[in-house]
């Protein structure tokens, strides 16, 4: 294809052909019907990935489960120095790695090249936690007895990743998975499957070079089926899904029915708040970044924001110029901040979602069209859209994962908080503030009720050391840094009696 042979190099340095297979157990395979990754761009394919039958399925659960019997007894600082090579490896690989994704995602490279930052910033993370695994010491209400918590793996761990985060997301789970001592095995959004495909073949490498067994990490490249399969099956111990609400329900839901763990990491309806004291310019900044950004597809793209009254117009007036420079176009372009949407599909959800405004009596105020003539014309691109409306309307309610802004007005302070807290979703929200009375108030129990809570940053582009996800219907899994890989272990409330006697626990006599 045009789109392989212009960036062939890449490709070549990355091991990527026309033709992949999009199975890994141990070794390659994929004999089910074939995907075709497209670029945004130009909607034109970029090159091709077979994915799993259900018998190659089956097969790759079962090799997954094997090589964690071999994993679970290496040591885990051990452990962590293999992330670490992994680490070395994406490192070298970081460009042309953002390049690919930037390619087959539709993000500007800056960003591409970010997202391997993140997964080789949650391996670093990885190799510090691996000598930090600790369990505690309780008092025991018993002479000469000691209490204790272990943290075991689970076994096997699914990630089921989506198409806007084709290897972050994927990489906080691997990493913490594997350093607690759990094999993986990744199920890749069918739209992004040469950068699981690229990402695969070096943790391969670096699994083979230490001897162990490379379906430590495996893949299974694949449709909704494939999906399926991984909630329902009972060796799949915990099951990470990222995605969208509707979907993320079903995937609890089937896994809760085997009584499986899962972290569901889904919709989000994020909001920045201006407050009339805050810091205008960098309000303004973060806004530009955290809408526009990533073509408004990540789950922490700011979607409704609310300015205080007294700001308000001057605010709105230096957004609108603010767009006004956005340079839209080809993500591997330089000076470009807004890329294609990921699919056709997604154009149709934005054009609906702008008539949406108007019927429901919005007004669009900047953007508000698809873009389809000279270099648009055979790809994705759209207006980044600022809206004016109120959240009474529906519009502001749900998630639409493309770039539109609902833009508020607001007087006081709890009221504005009581309106952001007032959607389904919870996923991450900003406060503009100088005021430390605000601050505090907003990061309390009487502010905002999502599980990401930032002051005079932007809603997107977390740091990987704390715990990232979201409360209600963004589904209360919780990755990456903090107490996460907590989750990716069993733990263990060992009481250890060493007295020789046996007095019961509640002082009960019973003989
Ligand atoms: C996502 O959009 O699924 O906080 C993840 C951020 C990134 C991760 C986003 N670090 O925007």
């Amino acid at each position: 294809s045009s789109n392989f042979v212009r960036y062939k190099d890449t490709f070549d340095r990355l091991n990527i052909k026309e033709h992949n297979h999009g199975v890994f157990n141990g070794k390659w395979a994929g004999t089910g019907p074939v995907l075709h990754s497209v670029s945004p761009v130009n909607n034109e394919l970029i090159a091709e990935v077979t994915t799993a039958t259900p018998k190659e399925l089956d097969e790759t659960i079962a090799e997954a489960r094997k090589a964690q019997i071999v994993w679970r007894e290496v040591p885990a600082p051990k452990r962590g120095q293999v992330l670490f090579d992994i680490r070395t490896r994406l490192h070298a690989h970081r460009h042309d790695l953002g390049t690919l994704v930037a390619l087959e995602m539709g993000k500007i490279l800056p960003e591409g090249v970010g997202e391997i930052q993140e997964y080789i910033d949650i391996l670093d993370y990885s190799l510090g936690l691996s000598r930090s695994l600790n369990g505690q010491i309780i008092p025991s209400e018993r002479p000469g007895h000691i209490m204790l918590e272990t943290w075991n793996p689970l076994g096997l761990v699914g990630v089921i990743s989506a198409f806007n985060f084709p290897v972050a997301v994927y990489g906080w789970n691997a990493a913490i998975a594997m350093v607690t001592g759990n094999s993986v095995i990744w199920k890749p959004a069918p739209t992004t499957p040469l950068a699981s495909v690229a990402v695969q073949l070096i943790q391969q490498e670096v699994l083979e070079q230490h001897g162990l067994p490379t379906a430590i990490c495996s893949l299974a490249n694949g449709g909704a089926d494939v999906g399926q399969t991984l909630a329902e099956d009972r060796r799949v111990d915990l099951l990470s899904f990222t995605g969208s609400t509707p979907v993320g329900r079903r995937v609890g839901t089937v896994v809760q029915e085997r009584f499986g763990k899962s972290i569901l990491e889904l919709g989000g309806n994020n909001a920045i708040i201006v407050n009339e004291d805050a810091d205008l310019d960098l309000a303004l900044r973060s806004v530009v970044f955290a809408a526009v950004g990533t073509a408004g597809q990540r789950c922490t793209t700011t979607r409704r924001l609310f300015l205080h009254e007294k700001i308000h117009d001057q605010f709105m007036k230096s957004l609108v110029a603010a767009y006004k420079q956005v340079k839209i176009g080809d993500p591997l372009q330089s000076g470009v901040l807004c890329g294609p949407l990921h699919t056709k599909a997604a154009v149709d959800a934005y054009s609906k979602g702008v008539e949406d405004v108007k019927a429901q009596g919005g007004e669009v105020l900047y953007g508000g069209k698809v873009l389809t003539e000279g270099e648009y014309a055979k790809g994705n691109f759209v207006m980044p859209t600022i809206t004016k409306v109120n959240s009474a309307m529906d519009v502001v309610k749900h998630e639409v994962f493309v770039p539109i802004l609902h833009t508020m007005k607001f007087k006081d302070f709890d009221e504005v908080i009581a309106q952001h807290n007032s959607v389904s979703q919870g996923l991450s929200s900003s406060l503009f503030t100088r005021d430390a009375g605000a601050m505090f108030k907003w990061i309390g129990p009487a502010g905002s009720d999502c599980g990401i809570v930032n002051v005079n940053i932007p809603t997107n582009g977390a740091e990987i050391g704390g715990a990232f996800g979201g409360e209600k219907e963004t589904g209360g899994g919780r990755e990456s840094g903090s107490d996460s890989w907590k989750q990716y272990c069993r733990r263990g409330s060992c009481t250890i009696n060493y007295s020789g006697q046996l007095p019961l626990a509640q002082g009960i006599v019973f003989a």
